[in-house]
């Protein structure tokens, strides 16, 4: 069900004209005030603009979850996904941005899945229902999570016109919120966001406690 509620955003824009320059520091708050970690924020150029070189990531497989949660990477970004566990996983993703399957195995997994195609991607097990991941692919140099406080910050930006996208999977819209912004030379730019995050969002995947002992 998707409730339709307005994404209140706060914008402040604060001019520094020293130290870090051209950088963007953003904070991310739901309804009540409270942090939100986890969240993706990122600039995309309105220009093309050549991405950060092809990096490599793990999605690990350990005590029947994914770690991270969540990822963010840049497009060209080669992922393995590694089980720790000694029991079988079956990793697989249907999204639009990429679908593959990793077959049922208990072995350390050493295939490679390139992520070239910029948006969400939802990865899950076939064998433990609550185990999800989510990898948010992005077309651009300039992206980062917050943190357990809810900032996000992102430096050395060239100067120019952008959209800013901020993105939770808890989020009750369930797309990105985009605002446009412009980042100047020498100056920092504090950007503060108000999301919305359904109720019944869970912040950390866990399995079901009758199942946690059990062994398969
Ligand atoms: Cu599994």
């Amino acid at each position: 069900m998707t409730l339709k509620r307005t994404i209140v955003i706060m914008i402040f824009i604060c001019l520094v004209d020293f130290a870090q320059a051209d950088s963007l520091s953003v904070k991310v708050t739901n309804a009540s005030g409270q942090a939100v970690k986890d969240a993706i924020v990122y600039l995309q150029p309105k220009s093309a603009m050549n991405v950060s070189e092809v990096s490599a990531i793990e999605i690990e497989q350990k005590n029947k979850l994914f770690n991270p949660f969540i990822s963010v990477i840049p497009t060209g970004t080669i992922a393995t996904f590694p089980n720790h566990d000694g029991i079988g996983h079956h990793v697989y993703s249907f999204s639009k941005s990429k679908t593959f399957e990793l077959p049922l195995s208990e072995e350390e997994l050493s295939q490679k899945i390139l992520f070239d195609k910029p948006g969400v991607v939802t990865i899950g097990c076939n064998i433990h229902d609550w185990m999800v991941a989510y990898i948010y692919i992005v077309d651009t140099p300039y992206f980062a999570k917050t943190n357990s406080t809810g900032l996000a910050n992102l430096e050395n930006i060239t100067p120019g016109e952008y959209e800013l996208h901020i993105w939770h999977p808890g989020s009750i819209i369930n797309k990105d919120s985009v605002s446009n912004i412009t980042i100047a030379q020498s100056q920092i730019t504090q950007e503060a966001f108000t999301l919305d995050i359904r109720p019944d969002y869970f912040w950390k995947p866990a399995p079901p406690p009758d199942l946690e002992q059990q062994e398969y």
